[in-house]
């Protein structure tokens, strides 16, 4: 098994505004800028959330289909589409991302607070997505928001079968407000309840994502940054870009001996077909 660190990039998200975050990459070609940089400071894997033309969220397929492509031309990234979405996204509309075929998709394991809202994934919803992304070849990666999604996602495996490839890959998003923390104490929790033979990264909201990161590196983990998940670098001070998050992610792995993996090998670890 490798002991290189995966890190993906998650420069966008559905939570940030262009006007309050000026320098959030919301149009295509600030994306696939955005994609190159953080691909050269050590980033193997993409995970989209895109923009209209309004700035705001969407999910339109054509639009998702001409990033999917733009993404592959001009990066090796894998390309990981969000079907989380936002908060206000109707779950058809989130099952149809699958149709712009990326390498993977993520695949939310339950329903959660997230802050005054509520982010919903209904089981029938998520076994929908499981089974569509099967059908299609779509490495998932099992987003846990909470512990007890973790229970879910062996109700699922266990039900429903082993994704496509066959490798399970679980992201922990930590320090949502309304869901887990992002410490040290919650991570060793859900690694104890990490499916067997399993691979995950972790990413920490906001000012978790330092701890969280140390913390995921030492116990064997591998890396989510991006400025969905954070926008502040230090204390009082804002992310200059996501390439700068992504380039901190991999000067710790290197210190942790874990130097960043490529693309390949990213491939090779998930089971994404090459
Ligand atoms: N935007 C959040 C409501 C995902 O990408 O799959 C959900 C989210 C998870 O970001
Ligand atoms: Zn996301």
């Amino acid at each position: 098994m490798s002991t290189g660190t995966l890190i993906t990039v998650a420069p966008t998200g559905a939570e940030s505004s262009k006007s309050d975050v000026p320098n959030l990459p919301v149009t295509l070609d600030e994306l696939v800028r955005t994609a190159q940089d953080c691909e050269r400071v050590g980033a193997a894997m993409i995970h989209v959330h895109i923009r209209g033309d309004d700035t705001r969220p969407t999910l339109d397929l054509g639009r998702l289909k001409e990033t999917v492509a733009a993404l592959r031309s001009s990066t090796s990234l894998v390309v990981q589409l969000s079907t989380g979405g936002a908060v206000t996204d109707p779950e058809e509309d989130r099952l149809r991302v699958l149709e712009a075929m990326p390498d993977s998709a993520s695949c939310t394991m339950g329903s959660v607070n997230f802050g005054d809202d509520v982010f919903m994934n209904r089981w029938e919803f998520v076994v929908e997505l499981h089974r569509r992304m099967r059908e299609r070849g779509i490495v998932p990666e099992y987003e846990i928001f909470d512990l007890g999604h973790l229970s879910s996602l062996r109700r699922l495996l266990d039900e429903h079968d082993l994704p496509a490839g066959g490798h399970v890959h679980v992201d922990l998003v930590m320090g949502v407000p309304g869901g887990m923390p992002g410490d040290v104490s919650t991570l060793v929790a859900a690694l104890r309840l990490m499916p067997e033979g399993s691979t995950f990264s972790a990413t920490g909201i906001g000012r978790t994502s330092l701890p969280v990161m140390l913390a995921s590196l030492s116990a064997g983990g591998h890396l989510r940054v991006g400025m969905e998940d954070t926008v502040s670098y230090a204390r009082g001070e804002r992310v200059r870009d996501n390439a700068q998050l992504v380039a901190r992610a991999a000067g710790l792995a290197r210190i942790a001996q874990r130097p960043p993996m490529s693309s390949e090998e990213v491939r090779t670890l998930l089971s994404v077909a090459q």
